[in-house]
This record gives C-alpha cells, structure tokens and sequence, in this order.
C-alpha cells in the first residue's frame, strides 16, 4: 500500500477509447511526430502505442543532427527512435533528406569559383542520401526526400536555398535518385506547406511537372498543414489533393496541427502586436477554440478519408505538452493536437475518433 502511495502520478492513455489506428485502419495510416526522449515517456509513450501506426522523428532524421561531418555519421538517436517504432509494431516516415533549414556547412565547403565546386557539393549530397536511405532500408516505409522546395514569392518557382543555388533546379533530382538508388521500395515524397494556396501550389505544381516530365522518381507528394483555427478551409485543401492525383501520385498529410490561435500573419510580422494573447486553460475562450478546432480537425479528417491516394495522416506532435507551436511564431502556450497536456483525449479527438461526439 505504502509504495503504491508514493508511486508517481503519471497520465496513461485512456483504455476505454477508440484506438486511432483501428478507427482508419482501412484508410490511412495514423502518424505522429516525435522524437525518441519524448517517445519513451508519459503521456506520448502511451498514446503512440495505442494509436499511431506511423511516426515520423520531429528532429533526429535531419541532415543536421545525422550528419556530422562529411563522413560521419550519428545515428543514435534515430535507430533509438526506430527500434521503439518496430518494437510496438508501428511503421517510420523519413524526415528529412534535403532541407534549406537544418543543412549543414561541411556540404558547401570550398571555393565556389574553384573548377569542380559543383561537382563535389553534388557528390556530397549523393552520398549522404545513398548512406542514409541504405541505414534505414527496410526500416523506413517513405521519405520526404526534399523538403519545402517551392518559393513563397517571386518569380522563380524555386526557393533560392543554397541547394539551389550551387546546384541549380537538377539538386532535387540528384536528391531522388541517390534516394532510389539505395532503396528501390521506399516511397519519395516532395513535402511542402501551403499547397492550399493557389499561387504557392502552381510553383510547387511547376517544379513538380518538370521532374516528373525528367523521370525523378516521386512517388508522392507530403502536405504539411500547419494550420489555424478559422483559416483554412477543406475546399480549400481538396484542389491540391486533386492536383496530385491527376498527376498518379500518392498524398501524404504530415505534419498537421491546428493553432488555437487565429493568426499568425500578423504576428509574423510584428511580433507580438499582432498576436492573441496567450489563452489560458479552462476559461470560455479557450473553451471555444477547442470546439472550433474539433470542428476543423473532423471535417478535414472527412476530406482526407475522401481520397483514397491519402495513405498516411501525420500530426505533428503527440500531445499538447510538445509543440513547436508554443515557440512559433512566439512564444505562447499553444494546444494544437489531439490529446491534452495529460495525454487526454480533446474534443478533437473525438471528433476524428467518433462522429458521434463532434461538437454541436
Ligand atoms: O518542429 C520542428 C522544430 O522543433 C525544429 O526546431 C524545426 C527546425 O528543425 O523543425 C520543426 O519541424 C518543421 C519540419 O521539419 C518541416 N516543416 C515545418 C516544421 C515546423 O517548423
């Protein structure tokens, strides 16, 4: 008695609730990003048990913290996650091979005017990817070979990453192809956000055309889907889903969350002027955003279940104990996900769960 006194409060996952992964058995995979020390511990530990049949690592499969230097390499982190993944029976995405964010310096050393610049910046990223896609093989169900590789603005459709710029428009197909060449089952994606917008889509869907009209071997295309509640609509989300079909490809959603916040426009701009104030927990406001989220996550859970060429539907993060959203844009408590900061169920899990429960 005494030791079960003092033995620690930790928030299980609930037993008597649907388990995710059963409800969309049939339809898609149910994926979550974390990273292995959030993975092992209440409350994700128990929710990607019973739920997730996909994880996708949040940090430790990025060329930064993977690759060290030119030749070496640090897997740790990632097989830790990996061999937590396998040994609970739940699948891995790959995230992410070739990124403008998270690269790192020793794939640019040199003299960009010494003849043969270009030649080994190419040799570099060929080689990481065929030594990282080869780790993984067999491991990794598909891979986000390029990451957010269309421009938000401008004329060119291509975002003027140092990739690109070295490497001209062909490092996303030098990416591919290292990527196939070291493991011909996995799926390749190009993953970017925004592709609800018209303009941001038709750049991607530009870039898109040309590799495919090239033979780049992409199987699919990932939709991030970092939204807010009262912006994006499924209307809006259905075209590009479309877009991908017409096209023979597979959809992937993988790294959605909804802000309980409805900006951030403004407070990209002029933090924090522009920003909501932080919501406090249990109050009427915050009450409501959690009913309008719930609203969001079910009807966009309905258009995704609406398409068949959607095989994989990732939220980025587990609970709302761990979101990049409570740094970004500033910092502010956020509660973007499905399950609460215990690890319980949200109306917005109910929502996707059992519609039955959706919110009047
Ligand atoms: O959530 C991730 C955050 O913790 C990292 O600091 C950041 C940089 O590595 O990456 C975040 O994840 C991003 C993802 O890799 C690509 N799409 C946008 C995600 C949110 O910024």
């Amino acid at each position: 008695m005494a030791a079960a006194a003092l033995a620690p409060v930790v928030a299980r996952a609930d037993t008597g609730i649907p388990a995710l992964k059963d409800v969309y058995r049939n339809t898609f995979r149910i994926g979550m990003a974390v990273d292995p020390w959030v993975a092992v511990a209440p409350p994700a530990r128990d929710i990607l048990i019973k739920h997730a049949s996909s994880i996708t690592a949040c940090e430790v499969m990025k060329p930064d913290p993977i690759g060290v230097a030119a030749d070496i390499y640090s897997f740790g982190d990632a097989d830790a996650l990996v061999d937590f993944a396998q040994g609970n029976g739940i699948a891995v995405r790959g995230h992410t091979l070739c990124w403008h964010k998270r690269e790192l310096d020793w794939f640019f050393n040199g003299d960009p005017s010494a003849p043969g610049y270009k030649a080994k910046v190419r040799a570099r990223l060929e080689t990481y990817i065929v030594n990282v896609v080869s780790h993984f093989r067999g491991k990794v169900y598909a891979w986000d070979v390029v990451n957010e590789p269309a421009a938000d603005d401008g004329a060119d459709a291509y975002r003027g990453s140092r990739w690109r710029q070295v490497l001209g428009p062909d490092y996303i197909d030098i990416a591919f192809h290292a990527a196939r060449s070291a493991d011909p089952h996995v799926q390749l994606f190009l993953n970017d956000y925004g592709l609800e917008k018209p303009d941001k889509r038709a750049r991607f869907l530009t870039i898109l055309d040309e590799k495919l009209r090239r033979g780049v071997p992409i199987d699919g295309v990932g939709h991030q889907l970092h939204l807010n509640i009262g912006s994006t609509t499924p209307a809006q989300v259905e075209p590009a889903l479309a877009a991908m079909e017409a096209r023979g490809l597979i959809n992937h959603i993988t790294e959605l969350d909804i802000s309980v916040y409805g900006d951030p426009a403004g407070c990209w701009d002029t933090p924090p002027s522009g920003c909501q104030p932080e919501m406090q927990p249990d109050t009427e406001t915050c009450r409501a955003a959690l009913k309008a989220q719930a609203e969001m996550y079910g009807a966009f859970f309905d258009l995704f279940a609406a398409h068949e060429s959607v095989t994989s539907v990732t939220t980025w993060g587990v609970a709302d104990d761990q979101t990049w959203l409570d740094v970004y844009p500033i910092q502010r408590k956020n509660y973007p996900l499905l399950f609460d900061a215990l690890g319980k169920p949200k109306p917005a899990f109910w929502a996707v769960a059992d519609r039955t429960h959706r919110p009047e």
